[in-house]
């Protein structure tokens, strides 16, 4: 029901309606006359782990032809911690080869998505899915999104252990419905009253997406600050014995709307490992009971906890846990990049990490990256680990096939590219944007290289080729590449244009400040150009490019 007095928005409506996010998706999907789904049934589709998208390069020629857009899927799936094994990946590939644009986009959740999948072809792929045990349920909607995990098992000897969590929490804070085995796998309709109760999302789910991380310090690849719920392993005595517990992160803005602002997570405390579960669920039946359903745009729990304030929050979940938060452990954070190329863990095993540029896996210009990667898959030789940095993984490989994956790495150029990248390059992320994006402005994914390779060309003037500088960019202020939290951020404000965001620190704790607007690619570059003239010749010993732009005192 909704609160008397308050008006009922749309997407609380259709899922109030939806009978366990059923909706009318079925009967949307035999509609032969369209491509498209009917309007509720989109809303629901995202908590399926799909969204309705349009080609936006073909928009105009389309219109002119007076051509309904061209409409098709994207899919995302869920892969709590991003690993997957080399049957999934040859699956994948094979998915999508034939339903998909061909592309494998790992995102920066760790999980994959293709895209430009027809609505015919929703079934297929799904079941294609289904049959190496791989689900899209819950990626997208308004519900505990993919849980991510610190990717690299060499980061620490428990990690096995830590990645754990990653499983358990997605599984404990999936929704109850089948409506996704009916829908998509074909299985036998439930009577609506053997529908098992959903005690978590009841019939109103949350009031907007919800994530959650995991790290293992020193290593906060995961941007840990970013998410809804952050959570820090402590490692005492070589043992894991819980977690510093962060909550209210999240970075989505509106331009042009004051009330809406990027928010890093606050570590409320510690709880042991044996109360996870139990703590991380009522964190999240708080945000469902308190959090806006008002205004989506002020729904994401940064803005419950600055609502009813950081004590009230935890005191919530204290009083629905029966759990107090000890003080918070000490901990440290280093680094947020991959380490590139091998790797051995502390039990012998090896792991290299893949360079993917923006996380687009095909074959493209000569450069074969998606066959090399089926080719490794097909020695079932290595798993694949995603990073939250849009990278893979191949990892635990036996010291005895260590030649036999790095043999396929070179033969493919694989080893030479991530050998070979700049730091800047290493250390790029940008979001998918055009042509698929529906909320982009600007480019994102399809610009971001070229505009790498000018801003090497200063810093190769300068002397600075090697600085490890993050930059990141998106198409519009939802900040799904996290340019926030980047010492160089882009963020688009139109075609073309970007706002210059700088002075994030290293370790993924401190923001960085929108320095200036809406500035086209000569405008970008002649400020990088000045500033990092000045960082080469002003810094101090080993001051990072974020830190030096913070303590000039621009901002
Ligand atoms: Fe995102 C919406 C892509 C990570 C904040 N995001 C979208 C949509 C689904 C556009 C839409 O709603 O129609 C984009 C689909 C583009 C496409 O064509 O594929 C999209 N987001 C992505 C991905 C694929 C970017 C990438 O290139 O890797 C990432 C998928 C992650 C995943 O696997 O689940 C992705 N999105 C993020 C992140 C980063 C993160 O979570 O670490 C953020 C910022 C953190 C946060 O949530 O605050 C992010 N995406 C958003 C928002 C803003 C939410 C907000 O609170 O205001 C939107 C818009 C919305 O929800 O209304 C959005
Ligand atoms: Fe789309 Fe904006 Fe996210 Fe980029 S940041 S994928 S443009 S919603």
């Amino acid at each position: 029901m909704s609160t008397p007095g308050k008006k009922e928005t749309v997407a609380e409506r259709v899922k109030r309606e939806s009978r366990g996010l059923r909706g009318t998706l079925a009967e949307s999907l035999k509609d032969e006359h369209t491509g498209s789904l009917r309007a509720d049934d989109q809303l629901l589709l995202k908590f399926h782990g799909m969204y309705q998208q349009d080609d936006r390069d073909r928009r105009e020629e389309r219109t002119l032809k007076k051509l309904d857009r061209l409409h098709s899927f994207m899919i995302r799936l869920r892969i709590p911690g991003g690993m997957v094994g080399p049957v999934h990946w040859e699956e994948l590939h094979n998915v999508a080869g034939k339903n998909s644009t061909g592309t494998i986009k790992i995102t920066t959740r760790q999980t994959v998505q293709l895209h430009g999948i027809l609505k015919t072809q929703i079934k297929p792929t799904i079941k294609a899915f289904d049959q190496v045990f791989l689900d899209s349920i819950a990626a997208c909607g308004d519900v505990n999104r993919n849980v991510t995990c610190t990717s690299n098992p060499t980061a620490s000897p428990l990690h096995k252990e830590v990645f754990g969590y990653a499983g358990e929490i997605s599984r404990s804070l999936l929704p109850k419905t089948r409506a996704y085995y009916e829908i998509w796998l074909d299985e036998k309709q439930l009577v609506e009253k053997e529908e098992p109760k959903d005690p978590l999302y009841k019939d109103l789910y949350l009031p907007r997406k919800f994530k959650i991380a995991i790290a293992i310090p020193p290593h906060n690849d995961v941007d840990i600050f970013t998410n809804d719920i952050g959570l820090i392993a402590i490692i005492e005595n070589g043992a894991l014995i819980g977690f510093n517990v962060s909550i209210g992160g999240g970075l989505g803005t509106t331009h042009g709307n004051p009330d809406t602002y990027p928010r890093l997570g606050t570590v409320i405390g510690f709880i042991e490992k044996k109360d996870v579960l139990k703590v991380v669920y009522e964190i999240v039946t708080v945000q469902r009971d308190f959090g806006n359903r008002e205004d989506r745009k002020l729904s994401r729990l940064k803005y419950t906890v600055d609502r009813m304030g950081i004590d009230t929050y935890k005191k919530e979940v204290e009083s629905r846990t029966g759990i107090p938060f000890q003080p918070a452990k000490n901990y440290k954070f280093e680094t947020r990049t991959d380490e590139f190329g091998w790797r051995q863990d502390t039990a012998g095993n090896w792991h290299y990490t893949v360079f993917v540029e923006n996380g687009r896996v095909l074959d493209e210009n000569g450069y074969n990256l998606k066959s090399a990667l089926l080719e490794v898959s097909k020695t079932r030789r290595a798993v694949f680990r995603f990073t939250c940095n849009q990278n893979v993984i191949l990892s635990d490989v036996l010291p005895k096939d260590k030649e036999l994956i790095h043999e396929i790495l070179v033969r493919y150029d694989v080893d030479k590219k991530t050998t070979e990248a700049s730091p800047l390059r290493k250390n790029s992320i940008a979001c998918v944007a055009l042509s698929t994006c529906s909320l982009a402005l600007a480019e994102g994914q399809r610009y971001l290289p070229s505009l790498v390779d000018k801003i090497e060309g200063i810093l190769i003037k300068y002397g600075l080729k090697n600085e490890p500088i993050t930059i990141r960019m998106t198409g519009c202020p939802n900040g799904c590449a996290r340019p926030y939290i980047s010492e160089i951020g882009l963020v688009g404000t139109a075609y073309g244009k970007y706002n210059l965001h700088l002075g994030a620190d290293w370790e993924g704790a401190r923001m960085n400040r929108k320095y200036k607007e809406s500035l086209d690619e000569d405008q970008i570059l002649n400020e990088l150009d000045l500033l990092l003239g000045r960082f080469s010749k002003e810094r101090k010993k080993s001051e990072s490019f974020g830190d030096f732009i913070n303590n000039l005192g621009i901002l």
